[in-house]
């Protein structure tokens, strides 16, 4: 062995036989980053703006942890990031499970790449597929864009508070922009209330749908059509086209019933089919003609702004919320009270305010 040769990490000792995978250059510098110590925000923040993918995958991680110093170290990330976010178009996807939004994100993924666009994916609750598979499942539905070095994918977990996920997402998305992604996916299971608060992140949101299910077979909520901006019939191949078509012009027609959106946008409805790659190209038109016209009429930076306020307010109440509730004089006085308003003892509105006072006294004190 050479005195060179002496200072290599055990992980790339190997000499003679190629590498596996698991010590290729790229794993041993993962696995470096992932052990001891933390990288400082400095490093952190001029290795995400080369787009280095184990840095920003460690910052995410960060962001979602519960440990009170990583937490400290994501927001000053984060902040760093900041100057650098915000460049990029948010689409929100959303659709029942077997839709087909994996097999869509992977060839609108391709598709965009193709066409010199950094793609970033971020599917909010993949667990709530029914199956906790899913990932696996997304793993070989997007195959390609796995693969491809213009894109990211980023599976969040499903946390036990809906406004803990939509903190972490929206993180998420600040790193990814930070990082140069400049179109980035948020991928929701279209049957939970998580929609709405994708739908506050967003700027576009997408509705994945079959033809020939109704509404109800579909699991999809009336609220959901109302937000979506476009609605796509996926799987419009072979037998199904037809059918495709008709549920087109059904959607559109429903579509022009409900009230004009203060985007002035009018929604679109198209047709595709993400395994055979029909119909992709329409769908970023849509989207483009869209971005023109909010860019034009200023709703896509009010809209912005708008959601920016929002997430300060819910926020605030959340925290708010968790500081009542884990108060341990509340924790104590809550469930007599509670008894109290079941023997019939005190009024709701009386056995609220009692706790209320309690928690003031204390906080005054
Ligand atoms: N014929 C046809 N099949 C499709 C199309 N898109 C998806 N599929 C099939 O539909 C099934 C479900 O597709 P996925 O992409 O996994 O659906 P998903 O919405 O991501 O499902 P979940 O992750 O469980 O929420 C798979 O077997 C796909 O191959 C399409 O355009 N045409
Ligand atoms: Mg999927």
């Amino acid at each position: 062995m050479n005195t060179k040769d002496k200072h290599k990490s055990t992980l790339e000792e190997v000499k003679g036989i190629s590498q596996p995978t698991s010590t290729d250059k790229l794993s041993v510098q993962k696995i470096k980053l992932n052990r001891g110590k933390i990288p400082s925000t400095k490093i952190f923040i001029e290795n995400i703006r080369k787009r280095d993918i184990a840095y920003l995958s460690r910052a995410i991680t960060l962001v979602e942890s519960t440990n009170a110093a990583h937490q400290k170290k994501a927001t000053k990330i984060l902040q760093a990031c900041l100057p650098f976010a915000n460049k990029s178009i948010r689409i929100g996807i959303t659709g029942v499970p077997g839709v087909g939004k994996s097999t869509f994100i992977e060839a609108f993924g391709r598709y965009l790449t193709n066409k010199g666009k950094k793609v970033a994916v971020l599917a909010i609750d993949p667990s709530s597929s029914l199956n906790k598979g899913s990932i696996l499942g997304d793993k070989t539905r997007m195959e390609e864009l796995v693969k491809d070095a213009n894109a990211y994918i980023r599976p969040s977990p499903s946390g036990d508070s809906l406004g803990g996920v939509s903190r972490k997402t929206r993180e998420t998305i600040i790193l990814c922009e930070a990082a140069g992604f400049d179109t980035i996916f948020i991928e929701t299971v279209g049957v939970g209330q998580s929609e709405t608060a994708v739908h506050s992140m967003v700027d576009f949101f997408l509705l994945l749908k079959l033809a020939g299910a109704g509404d109800e077979l579909q699991g999809i909520k009336r609220g959901i059509i109302e937000m979506a901006d476009a609605i796509i019939i996926n799987k419009a191949d072979r037998d199904n086209i037809k059918q495709a078509n008709l549920a087109k012009i059904e959607f559109s027609r429903a579509l022009h019933l409900y009230p004009i959106k203060k985007s002035t946008w009018q929604p679109k409805v198209t047709t595709c089919s993400s395994i055979d790659n029909i119909g992709i190209d329409k769908v970023w038109e849509i989207i483009e003609e869209y971005i023109m016209l909010t860019k034009s009429n200023r709703y896509f930076d009010d809209q912005r702004n708008q959601q920016n306020k929002f997430w300060v307010l819910e926020t605030i109440n959340e925290q708010l919320k968790n500081y009542f509730y884990k108060d341990s004089r509340v924790k104590k006085v809550l469930p007599k009270v509670l008894q109290k308003v079941q023997n019939q003892k005190l009024t709701p509105f009386e056995a609220a305010k009692r706790v209320l006072d309690i928690y003031h006294k204390k906080s005054e004190n």
